[in-house]
């Protein structure tokens, strides 16, 4: 396994920050986040998960060790844990936090904002749960083509749990055709024959965080462990620029809405709602079939 570049020591360089990214397409932070913090977050997600039974009897809640009842996003009994893990105030207040807005702000230069629909992954080991495909962002969020995807890890992430890989360079091939595929996200990127194999993972620990643009390849290892592997996937883009929305839907419902209730439910009950709000004023587009045969590359600033 080739190692992620570790950019710590670029953190606050921002010429040097959006050097790398436009090199690489995609930058990562060990422990950016405090532990002490992550380990909150994770207690909370893990008492839902204790709750909904997915973890195996008479183990340890922050062991994370999956039971049977543990299943692949997207199946009917998903949703009923999900839908507890998305009423976690604690679990969206991560996107408010400064060394994160901090980091997207340098590199998109202008003021940002955080995608409410804020994705918890609860990765059941495999085969069980399907690792996620090879894929880019930008067919499946559209809008703005510089909104930048940070996975985190919320408990350490060794990798035989499967954390995520990055095709680095991937994202100067442009918007890559696409094929159906098992697992989360339901579609592949067609790679093959582009000439880029740089794939890129590590041994991710909490609160690390792997930043990639929107066109940047990345899919997950199979999870070996018996571990469910727990991360967050958090979404900033350029207030200036438009977001994407589907006909009939309002922008920024909860992430696999309506199987998840909307918002007045899942926050019901929460101490404040700010980690979920959209900022007025912003400008939205209608989403295209992410299926397409062919989509134009939107320019970048990170190509
Ligand atoms: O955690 C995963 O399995 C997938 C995350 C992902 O693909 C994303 O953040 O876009």
């Amino acid at each position: 396994m080739k190692q992620l570049i570790d950019s710590s020591d670029i953190a606050d360089d921002v010429a040097a920050l959006r050097e790398r990214m436009s090199e690489d397409g995609y930058l990562y932070f060990p422990r950016l986040l405090p532990s002490d913090y992550v380990t909150g977050v994770r207690a909370d997600i893990a008492a839902v998960l204790h709750d909904s039974r997915w973890l195996a009897p008479g183990t340890e809640p922050h062991e994370l060790r999956a039971s049977d009842r543990a299943v692949e996003e997207g199946k009917s009994t998903f949703f009923g844990m999900y839908s507890a893990v998305q009423a976690t105030q604690s679990f969206h207040e991560l996107s408010e936090r400064q060394e994160l807005r901090g980091l997207a702000q340098r590199l998109l230069g202008e003021e940002v904002f955080c995608h409410p629909m804020h994705i918890a992954r609860v990765t059941a080991p495999t085969p069980r749960a399907t690792p996620t495909p090879a894929h880019q962002d930008y067919r499946l969020i559209q809008g703005a083509v510089d909104t930048l995807t940070m996975w985190i890890p919320l408990a350490d992430c060794p990798s035989d749990a499967g954390g995520l890989e990055v095709l680095a360079g991937s994202h100067k091939l442009g918007v890559l055709g696409v094929s159906r595929a098992e697992g989360p996200g339901g579609v592949t990127a067609q790679v093959a024959g582009s000439g880029v194999d740089d794939w890129r993972s590590t041994h991710f620990g909490q609160g690390d965080v792997l930043m990639f643009t929107s066109l940047t390849v990345h899919g997950a290892r199979p999870n070996l462990s018996d571990r469910l592997r727990l991360s967050a996937d958090i979404r900033w883009q350029a207030r200036s620029e438009p977001a994407a929305f589907i006909d009939g839907y309002e922008p920024f419902r909860p992430h696999f809405h309506p199987d998840v209730p909307d918002w007045p439910t899942l926050t019901r009950g929460w101490t404040s709602t700010t980690s979920i709000e959209i900022p007025e004023g912003l400008t939205y587009v209608r989403k295209f079939d992410s299926m397409s045969e062919h989509v134009p590359t939107p320019p970048s600033r990170f190509r």
